[in-house]
């Protein structure tokens, strides 16, 4: 069975947002078609508290997108992003919810960034979905959604990890960097990544 997962349409990365991923908007429409197509939906939300370690307030005299060594693991520094409970974090209101079975939440340890959706960036902790899906029979997970090289990458790499079929859907994520986000498909693919366009799902 195939999942689709949307992972970080938020407010706080679309134009207008604290970490606007440039036209992050635009695969909304496309992302309520695909919905139809597929038994599962599931969305993410980053969850942040205040003073998340991945903010460059929380480190003295560090601005956004300089790194930092955090736990001997390379973070990026963002302006302040998807607070708990606030506007920024709520998902898009374009969005159509009414399918998506379940919201994972991640980021909300404050000592850890997390950019995959089944793991914090270091693997220590689960969220759930890898089981939560294996509990309902998935066996190909489809990822879209926001940023292309960051959240997305990195969710497309575990889920892979965890033996499912993977696809990532071009045309239904924004990248931050198109750069890094060409250099990220290229590393997916040679994990196993399917890389392909929505047209493949519509069709069914
Ligand atoms: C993301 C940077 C920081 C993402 C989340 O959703 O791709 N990027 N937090
Ligand atoms: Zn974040």
């Amino acid at each position: 069975m195939n999942a689709l997962i949307i992972i970080d349409v938020q407010n706080d990365f679309l134009p207008g947002g604290a970490l606007a991923v440039p036209r992050g908007d635009e695969i909304i429409p496309l992302l309520n078609r695909l919905q139809g197509h597929f038994e599962l939906v599931v969305a993410t939300q980053d969850w942040h508290p205040k003073n998340h370690s991945s903010f460059a307030s929380a480190h003295r005299g560090k601005k956004p997108l300089e790194t930092i060594e955090l736990d001997g693991c390379e973070q990026v520094l963002w302006p302040e992003h998807c607070v708990q409970g606030s506007r920024g974090a709520q998902l898009a209101e374009a969005l159509d919810c009414r399918r998506v079975q379940a919201i994972i939440r991640k980021g909300t340890d404050p000592d850890i960034d997390s950019y995959s959706a089944f793991y914090d960036n270091l693997h220590r902790r689960t969220t759930g979905l890898g089981g939560f899906l294996k509990d309902h029979g998935v066996d190909c997970v489809v990822i879209t959604g926001l940023a292309g090289e960051y959240c997305v990458r990195y969710t497309a790499l575990d889920a892979r990890q965890l033996g499912f079929q993977t696809v990532l859907l071009t045309d239904a994520t924004r990248p931050i960097s198109s750069q890094d986000f060409e250099y990220a498909v290229g590393n997916l693919r040679n994990y196993g990544v399917l890389v392909t366009e929505s047209a493949k799902f519509l069709k069914n």
